[in-house]
C-alpha cells in the first residue's frame, strides 16, 4: 500500500467569518469528528494535513494552502449552517484540480442528502460514522477500485479507535467560562442519544443510530491520562449530548477520575429530570470535579416543554437548580425563546423561571428550526421558517428565524433574562480581563504558526 496525501478541512465558519479563532471562548474548541477520522487516517499509515478556516484570513489562502499541499482526496465535515461555506470549499479545491476526490460527511449529509448529492463536484457523501469507511474509502481509491458515490459508514467500537487526534489542531482550546483554567481540553465519551426532544431529533438518531454508545470508562481515563501527560490540562469539558443518563457510567467514572488523581474541574450537559432523580450521582460529580452542569431547560411553561417533547417539568427546572446549588454546582441555564406557538404570556413565564432559578450563566437563544428536527419539519409544513440562507440556522439571535413571532417583544424578554441579580456588573469586568487574556494568547499563536497578528 502507498501513502495518500489527505487533507481534512474543518469550514465552520458561517457564523463568525475567517480570522475568527478564538474571538470568542468556545470558537476554538476542535472538531471531535474530523480528530477523531485524521486519527484512524494516520494509524492506517496515509499522509493528514488540515485546515481551520478559522485560522486563515480568506479563500485566497484557503487556496493557496490546497495548491502547495496538493492532496489526492479531501475530507470536509458540514453542518447544516456550513453548507455555503463547505460548498465554496469544494468549488475551489475543484478549480485547482478536478482529479482531487472530495469527500463530505458530518450531520448535513445525513439530514440533507438530496440537497448534498445535487452538488456534482462532491464524489463521495459518508453517512453516518466515518472512522473505518473512510479509511477504506482512501484504500479503493488508490487501488483505483469503483466505490459506490454514497457510502453508509460502518459504526466502530469506540474503544478500539485511537484517540481523536489533536495534534491538527494547532491552537490549544479555551474554555466555555473564565472560571475554568487553560490549558482546557474537550472530549466525547459516547455518540448518540436517547432523549426524542423535538427540536434536535430525529437528527441524532439519523447519524448515531437509535441507542447510545459510550467508550469505556477505562478508554476515556487513559485518554485523560495521555492529555495530562501533554498539556497538563487545567479543565475539561466532556461534550456528550447526555453524559449523565448513564448513571452507572458517571458513578464509576467519578471514582476512577478521583483515583487517578485528577483534580481538575469539568463541566458537562446534563437535564433537569435527570438531576431531581439522581441527586447522590450529583454530590459525587462534585466530589469529583464537577465544576458546572450545562441545563437544557428550554421553557419555564409546561405546555410549551411538552411541545418540546422535552420530557420534564418545569418543577424539575427549579428543583434541579437548587440541588446544583446545594452542591455547589454551578448552572448555565439554555434556554429558548420564539417557539412555534409559543404565546407572550408563555415567553414570560421563562423569564420568570430564569430570574428565580439565578443561573450562573443565562444562555437563551431564539429557537432556530434545525434540518434534521422534526420541529423543522413542523415549520416547513406550516410556512413558518423565514430561513433564506443555511447560514442563518446559526444562533444568532440577530435575525428572526420564524413567522408569526414578535422578535422586538421576545428581544426585551431575552435582554431582562440576562440581567441576573447582584452579578451582572461583576461579571462584564470579568468578561472584558477574559477577552483580553485571550486577546493575548491568540496573538501569541498566531506568532507562533506565522500569521500576522
Ligand atoms: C460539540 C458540538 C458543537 C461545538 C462544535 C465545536 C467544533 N469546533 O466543531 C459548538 C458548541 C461550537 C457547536 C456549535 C454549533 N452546533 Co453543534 N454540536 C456539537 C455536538 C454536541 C458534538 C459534536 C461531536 O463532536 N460529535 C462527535 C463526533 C465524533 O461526531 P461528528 O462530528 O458528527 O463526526 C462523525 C460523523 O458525522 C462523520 N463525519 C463528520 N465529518 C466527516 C467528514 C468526512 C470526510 C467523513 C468521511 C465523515 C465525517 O464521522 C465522524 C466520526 O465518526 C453535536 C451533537 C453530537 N452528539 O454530535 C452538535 C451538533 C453537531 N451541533 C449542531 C448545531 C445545530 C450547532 C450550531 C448551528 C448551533 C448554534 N448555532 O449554536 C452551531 C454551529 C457552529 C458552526 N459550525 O458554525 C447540530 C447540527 C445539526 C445540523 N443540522 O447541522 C448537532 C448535531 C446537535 C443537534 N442534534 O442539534 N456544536
Amino acid at each position: 500500500m502507498t501513502t495518500m496525501k489527505v487533507l481534512l478541512v474543518f469550514a465552520g465558519i458561517a457564523e463568525t467569518g475567517f480570522n475568527s479563532s478564538g474571538q470568542k471562548l468556545k470558537l476554538i474548541w476542535i472538531n471531535h469528528g474530523l480528530a477523531s477520522i485524521a486519527g484512524s487516517v494516520k494509524k492506517a499509515g496515509h499522509e493528514v494535513n488540515f485546515i481551520d478556516l478559522r485560522q486563515l484570513s480568506s479563500w485566497d489562502e484557503f487556496k493557496a494552502k490546497v495548491t502547495a499541499y496538493a492532496p489526492q482526496v479531501v475530507g470536509i465535515t458540514m453542518m447544516s449552517v456550513d453548507y455555503e461555506t463547505v460548498t465554496r470549499a469544494i468549488e475551489l479545491i475543484k478549480e485547482i484540480d478536478k482529479r482531487i476526490k472530495v469527500v463530505v460527511g458530518g450531520p448535513h449529509p445525513n439530514l440533507a442528502l438530496e440537497e448534498v448529492k445535487a452538488n456534482t463536484d462532491i464524489d463521495h457523501i459518508v453517512l453516518g460514522e466515518g472512522e473505518i469507511s473512510f479509511v477504506e474509502l482512501l484504500g479503493d481509491i488508490e487501488s483505483g477500485k469503483a466505490v459506490n458515490r454514497v457510502i453508509h459508514g460502518v459504526k466502530p467500537d469506540l474503544d478500539a479507535l485511537p484517540f481523536a487526534d489533536r495534534e491538527i489542531f494547532a491552537a490549544g482550546e479555551m474554555p466555555i467560562d473564565h472560571f475554568l483554567r487553560i490549558p482546557f481540553v474537550t472530549i466525547i465519551a459516547g455518540r448518540g442519544c436517547i432523549y426524542n426532544c423535538s427540536f434536535c431529533q430525529p437528527a441524532e438518531r439519523m447519524i448515531f443510530g437509535p441507542v447510545v454508545r459510550r467508550r469505556s470508562v477505562k478508554n476515556v481515563i487513559d485518554e485523560l491520562k495521555l492529555l495530562r501527560e501533554r498539556s497538563n490540562f487545567q479543565s475539561l469539558m466532556i461534550h456528550d449530548d447526555c453524559l449523565t443518563e448513564d448513571r452507572a457510567w458517571v458513578m464509576d467514572f467519578c471514582g476512577q477520575y478521583r483515583k487517578n488523581g485528577f483534580k481538575q474541574p469539568f463541566i458537562c450537559q446534563s437535564r433537569a429530570d435527570i438531576i431531581c432523580k439522581n441527586e447522590d450521582m450529583v454530590k459525587m460529580m462534585a466530589c469529583s470535579g464537577l465544576a458546572m452542569f450545562l441545563i437544557g431547560f428550554e421553557s419555564g411553561n409546561q405546555r410549551v416543554l411538552n411541545f418540546l417533547r422535552k420530557g420534564t417539568k418545569v418543577e424539575q427546572n427549579y428543583k434541579a437548580a437548587e440541588i446544583c446549588k446545594r452542591y455547589g454546582v454551578r448552572v448555565w441555564a439554555n434556554y429558548m425563546l420564539g417557539i412555534p406557538t409559543e404565546t407572550k404570556e408563555e415567553a414570560l413565564d421563562t423569564l420568570a423561571m430564569i430570574r428565580k432559578i439565578k443561573p450562573y450563566r443565562a444562555s437563551p437563544a431564539f429557537f432556530t428550526p434545525h434540518p434534521g428536527s422534526d420541529l423543522y419539519k413542523y415549520c416547513e409544513e406550516n410556512g413558518l421558517s423565514l430561513m433564506k440562507s443555511h447560514s442563518d440556522y446559526s444562533r444568532s439571535p440577530d435575525s428572526p428565524k420564524i413567522k408569526g413571532v414578535d422578535y422586538l417583544f421576545l428581544r426585551e424578554v431575552l435582554e431582562e433574562s440576562k440581567k441576573i441579580p447582584l452579578s451582572v456588573k461583576i461579571r462584564r469586568k470579568i468578561d472584558h480581563t477574559v477577552e483580553r487574556k485571550i486577546k493575548k494568547h491568540v496573538i501569541k499563536f498566531k506568532k507562533k504558526i506565522g500569521l500576522a497578528a
